[in-house]
């Protein structure tokens, strides 16, 4: 199988500048970015590399640069990696190898299972953490019947087939993405793969996703998978 991985940024010229050196290109057959709109130098640093840049046009958010970045991409499947120093580009190998040994559909970097680690494990108030849980749980459930309980339904670290990410036409705009590709794996029974993953702390910038309108979004994105 090729592997496409797929750099997702917008405004993260802090995470690229630290991280830039830490990609295990030779572990992919591919590698290019798709860009939400950044105007921190961002696209320039990674022009400066040589990595094709795709500038997201028409719509913002994450689910359309999964989109652009599943049209763009020539490989059998798509790691999808944001490097905003939340995730460990260490980890990038990873998913092949769980991919190749157990015939998994998606492959999911886990930060709730054992051995794996919570930016917020560091503080006794976990509320983003207990958030994912309730999601987690939720889609659970509601959905999956294959025995294994998936525990982070929503990481965004994470490797897909792209025939499969075609076939399940997903129509998430933003954070919601890899909430709603989990779900419709779980309906079309489709294996889903989890290793532990040590989240580390955002290196700069900010984040996008802001607590309460994401939950909402999750709600109506939970609620539109149970009704659709
Ligand atoms: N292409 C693209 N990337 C985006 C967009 N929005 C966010 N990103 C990237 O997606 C990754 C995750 O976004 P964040 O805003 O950090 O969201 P988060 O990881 O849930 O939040 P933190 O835990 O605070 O980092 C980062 O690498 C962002 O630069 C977008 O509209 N388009
Ligand atoms: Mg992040």
């Amino acid at each position: 199988m090729k592997y496409s991985l797929v750099i997702l940024t917008y405004n993260e010229i802090d995470g690229v500048t630290a991280l830039l050196d830490k990609i295990p290109y030779q572990a992919v057959d591919e590698v290019f970015v798709v860009d939400g709109g950044s105007t921190d130098g961002t696209i320039e640093l990674f022009k400066r590399h040589t990595i094709r840049v795709i500038e997201q046009q028409s719509r913002k958010g994450r689910g359309e640069a999964f989109r652009i970045a599943a049209e763009h991409a020539t490989g059998d499947v798509m790691i999808v990696f944001s490097p905003d120093g939340n995730e460990d580009p260490n980890d990038i190998p990873k998913f092949k190898h769980y991919m190749e040994t157990t015939g998994a559909d998606v492959v999911i970097a886990s930060r709730m299972m054992p051995g794996a680690h919570n930016e917020e494990d560091n503080s006794w108030w976990r509320i983003r953490k207990w958030a994912n849980n309730v999601f987690n749980w939720l889609a659970n459930i509601c959905f999956n019947r294959s025995g294994t309980y998936v525990t982070d339904s929503i990481n965004g670290f994470r490797a897909i087939k792209l025939d499969l990410f075609k076939r399940l036409q997903q129509d998430a705009v933003g954070y919601t993405i890899e909430y709603q590709m989990t779900m419709r794996c779980f309906k079309a029974k489709k294996k889903i793969v989890e290793f532990p993953t040590y989240e580390s702390a955002r290196i700069g910038g900010e984040s996008y996703a802001k607590s309460i309108p994401t939950g909402i979004a999750f709600l109506k994105c939970l609620w539109h998978e149970l009704v659709g």
